[in-house]
């Protein structure tokens, strides 16, 4: 029932089958799978790259918000927007240290990351121009974001379901602030609507695409879902969030743009018009409208935060050498 690559033991030839069936049948019974234990080498690297590229992403993510941190409209709003982009670090570093319990350090992620080998979520390579976009990365984004994690709480890694668990709570929080800052605008004076609906018409898109290529071009969907590191497929995942936010921009009063866009009685759910895959993988081969730029505030970040690891690496060097004297 499950491929997967399988080693072979000395001694024992059967003793790889059992250690396979032994994993399948843990999978089978929802047993979580814990970093100690023994998973098949493919099961491994898929969890890894999908754990540090969402790593990635949460890291990446703080740049289109952090932009407007200096420039939110009033102290409370820069208050809110200064502990979300913290939150969003925090989920960085729960999710390098998940993935870390597979084996591989952290520097490596990252060097992944920065020579362009690993990926990061294609909607952080999307510019933020006005204040309103911070409102529709909260209301879009994280309400995607959210979407997709919820099922990863039961995914069959523990430390991944785990961290997802606070990350998801946190999530909603962010969701419901960006909820807020769209309805305060598109309730505000005409301006301030056309910029609620300005920031609606540029982010849409790039949201849908958030859940990846559609089910037939998936390249992991099916794997994945035998070894339920997925639980539900990208187009299953789109679909929730269509039906969730058509009408919460009802609410708010904004068009979502898309002129195809249209309820089916029959089948219970909103139908969207085409998506612009060749946008989506444009975006993931590096040729967005940010990815350089992107990329290059996190390689300097890292290269100017060198001090700070090597001050803390030797502090606790010395904090080590005390404790033992
Ligand atoms: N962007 O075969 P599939 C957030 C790649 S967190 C870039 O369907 P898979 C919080 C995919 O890697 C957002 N690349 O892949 C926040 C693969 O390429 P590879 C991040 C994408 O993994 C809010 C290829 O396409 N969330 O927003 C994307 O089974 C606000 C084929 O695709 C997660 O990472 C994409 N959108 O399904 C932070 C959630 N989609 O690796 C700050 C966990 C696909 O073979 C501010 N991840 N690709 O070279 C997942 O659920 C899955 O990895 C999917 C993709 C659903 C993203």
């Amino acid at each position: 029932m499950y491929t997967q690559m399988s080693d072979g033991i000395d001694g024992n030839p059967n003793a790889a089958d059992e250690r396979e069936g032994a994993f399948n049948a843990r999978l089978d019974r929802a047993v979580k799978i814990e970093s100690p234990d023994w998973m098949p080498e493919a099961y491994r690297k898929t969890l890894l790259r999908q754990i540090s590229q969402h790593a990635h992403s949460e890291i990446v993510g703080m740049l289109p918000e952090g932009n407007w941190i200096t420039r939110a409209p009033s102290l409370q709003r820069k208050a809110i927007l200064l502990a979300k982009v913290q939150d969003e670090a925090g989920h960085g570093l729960y999710l390098y240290s998940a993935a870390e319990t597979l084996g591989t350090p952290r520097d490596e992620m990252v060097a992944a990351l920065h020579s362009g080998k690993a990926k990061y979520s294609s909607i952080f390579n999307y510019p933020t121009l006005a204040w309103a976009d911070v409102g529709a990365i909260g209301w879009l984004v994280d309400g995607a974001a959210i979407i997709n994690q919820i099922p990863i709480t039961r995914c069959s890694y523990g430390p991944y379901a785990r961290a997802m668990v606070r990350i998801c709570k946190e999530e909603s929080f962010h969701q419901r602030q960006g909820f807020d800052i769209m309805w305060t605008l598109a309730h505000g004076t005409p301006e301030q609507h056309a910029m609620a609906q300005d920031a609606l018409d540029r982010w849409w898109w790039p949201a849908v695409m958030m859940f990846g290529p559609p089910d037939s071009e998936s390249v992991h969907n099916e794997q994945s879902l035998r070894w339920k590191i997925k639980l539900f497929t990208n187009d299953e995942l789109r679909q929730k969030f269509v039906d969730q936010v058509v009408p919460q921009s009802e609410r708010l009063g904004l068009k979502i743009p898309d002129p195809d866009l249209r309820w089916n009685e029959a089948t219970q759910h909103y139908e969207i018009g085409q998506v612009d895959w060749d946008e989506f993988y444009r975006v993931i081969r590096g040729d967005g409208p940010c990815n350089r730029e992107r990329l290059q505030a996190r390689i300097d970040a890292w290269d100017e935060g060198t001090w700070v690891r090597d001050a803390a690496a030797e502090y606790a060097r010395k904090h080590a050498a005390r404790s033992v004297a």
